[in-house]
């Protein structure tokens, strides 16, 4: 984010959002080269993002959205709904609040204060900036021992980038139902952004959709919330700003794919080789200075190009068929990016009748596969060849994808349930 006005009176948050800091596009142009190697297309249309228009705010103060399933789908998060299916029974709903009370106790925490840790606002620091600031090995040694912590304390991958504003939303927004605009804070000065990614249970996924498969979200969101507000600790006692954040503050996607982490699909995801898209991510921005990691490319981009296993299977067509596009979806599709765009009003739409979260797109994706077996690597590594027409028409006629009833994951072994892999 760019300085504030000089003028103490428009800094203060009262001021907002007259002293919003001003989009610089020409400061942009120093994207161009990581830009073309991560395979971003950004036209001069190119607009940054308010939080208060992605869907879930929208879904409060707007009244296209709001419908009264949105009602009824947040008022499941307080009194879940359970019903007689498989997948919706009060064991299931059991598990999906146990696996999201973490993230719950983060979101909530703030709330006297007007703030949503994780969601609408970056996570309360839990150490204070350290007025001493350590000594520091080269910026080499740097890199390699904060990847150490953040594995330590539970990342499943990680990888670093640059700071890019672009990504920073306009604004955040209040908890009310208006959801008006507030300031979205990020101190000046900050330089890199470190993104940590949380696998997610592979068989857990597999009984998408249901409440129970939901738990595989929450559980990532509350390893989230505990491991990257560690992180930012651990940076700050070192005499560096971090602030740590999950959904909130940043757009996710394209730091992801900068950092390393892997590829853009048409299902809207960072399809990585280690999880393929059954992954979350989070993130700490800070001033310290890193080494800067790579984008990788494992041939999702051309696989995608010639599937569209996701786009089928969406209940409510949500996902694009066809290639990437910069014509927005509606208000809550970022301006200027070609890309593939889902209609997310279809897909929270479903959400809301579902009473739960979806991510039906996630579990069919012929990348969702556990590789911590040879045969998926090896299945992977094929897809990303010439061979990729042949492999996807084995997928299509193979199980892998296919919902498991919910009931089953009751009768997995002890040791079949842990791990996201
Ligand atoms: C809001 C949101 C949603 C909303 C609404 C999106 C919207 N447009 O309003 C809905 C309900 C659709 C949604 C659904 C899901 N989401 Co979601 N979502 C987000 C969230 C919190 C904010 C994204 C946002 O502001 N979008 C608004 C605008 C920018 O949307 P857009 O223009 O359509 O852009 C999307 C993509 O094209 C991409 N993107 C944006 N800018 C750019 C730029 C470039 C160059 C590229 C290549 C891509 C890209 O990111 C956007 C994701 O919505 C992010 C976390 C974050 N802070 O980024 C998670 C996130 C994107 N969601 C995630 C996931 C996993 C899901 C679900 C599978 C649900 C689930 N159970 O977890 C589904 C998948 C649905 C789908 N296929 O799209 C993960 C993705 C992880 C991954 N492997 O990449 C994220 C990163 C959260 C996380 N903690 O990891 N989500
Ligand atoms: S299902 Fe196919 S098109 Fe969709 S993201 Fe996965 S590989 Fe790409
Ligand atoms: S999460 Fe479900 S509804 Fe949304 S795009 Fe994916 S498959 Fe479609």
């Amino acid at each position: 984010m760019t300085s504030p006005p000089e003028n103490t009176d428009a800094a203060s948050p009262d001021a907002w959002p007259a002293n919003r800091p001003p989009d610089d596009p020409q400061a942009w142009e120093r994207f161009r080269d990581s830009d073309a190697a991560a395979g971003f297309v950004i036209g001069e249309d190119f607009e940054r993002f308010s939080q208060r228009d992605d869907v879930f705010n929208r879904a409060w103060w707007d009244q296209t959205v709001h419908t009264d399933d949105v009602v009824a789908f947040y008022a499941a998060h307080q009194k879940p709904d359970p019903r007689r299916g498989d997948g919706f029974t009060q064991w299931d709903f059991a598990l999906l609040n146990s696996a999201w009370s973490v993230a719950r106790d983060y979101a909530a925490r703030g709330y006297k204060d007007g703030v949503r840790e994780g969601f609408l606002d970056s996570f309360k620091p839990f150490m204070p900036l350290s007025p001493d600031k350590a000594e520091m090995p080269d910026i080499a040694e740097a890199t390699e021992r904060v990847k150490q912590v953040a594995r330590f304390l539970g990342a499943d991958l990680v990888g670093v980038t640059e700071y890019d504003e672009r990504w920073t939303y306009t604004a955040s927004c209040h908890i009310d139902k208006v959801r008006d605009e507030k300031p979205n804070v990020v101190p000046d000065g900050m330089k890199t952004v470190i993104v940590l990614a949380h696998g997610m249970d592979h068989r857990l996924v597999e009984s998408y959709p249901s409440a129970m498969a939901a738990a595989a979200t929450g559980r990532e969101y509350s390893r989230e919330a505990a491991i990257v507000s560690s992180l930012a600790s651990f940076i700050r006692s070192l005499g560096y700003e971090a602030i740590a954040t999950s959904n909130d503050t940043t757009l996710t996607i394209p730091y992801a794919i900068k950092a390393g982490m892997g590829e853009y699909g048409r299902n809207q995801m960072v399809i990585t080789p280690e999880f393929g898209p059954r992954v979350r991510f989070s993130k700490v921005i800070t001033e310290l200075e890193l080494v800067h990691d790579q984008p990788r490319k494992h041939g999702v981009t051309e696989f995608c190009n010639i599937c569209q296993k996701c786009a089928d299977a969406c209940p409510p067509k949500a996902l694009p068929y066809g290639p990437p596009s910069d014509v927005p979806q509606n208000r809550s599709t970022i301006k200027g990016v070609k890309k593939w765009s889902a209609n997310c009003e279809k897909c929270f739409g479903y959400w809301t009748k579902l009473r739960a979260d979806c991510a039906i797109c996630m579990r069919v994706c012929p990348y969702n596969m556990d590789y911590s077996k040879l045969m998926s690597r090896i299945i992977r590594r094929l897809m990303g060849t010439r061979l990729r027409k042949l492999m996807l028409k084995l997928n299509l006629r193979s199980k892998q994808g296919s919902r498991r009833a919910p009931k089953d994951w009751w009768r997995l072994g002890r040791d079949a349930q842990s791990g996201g892999h």
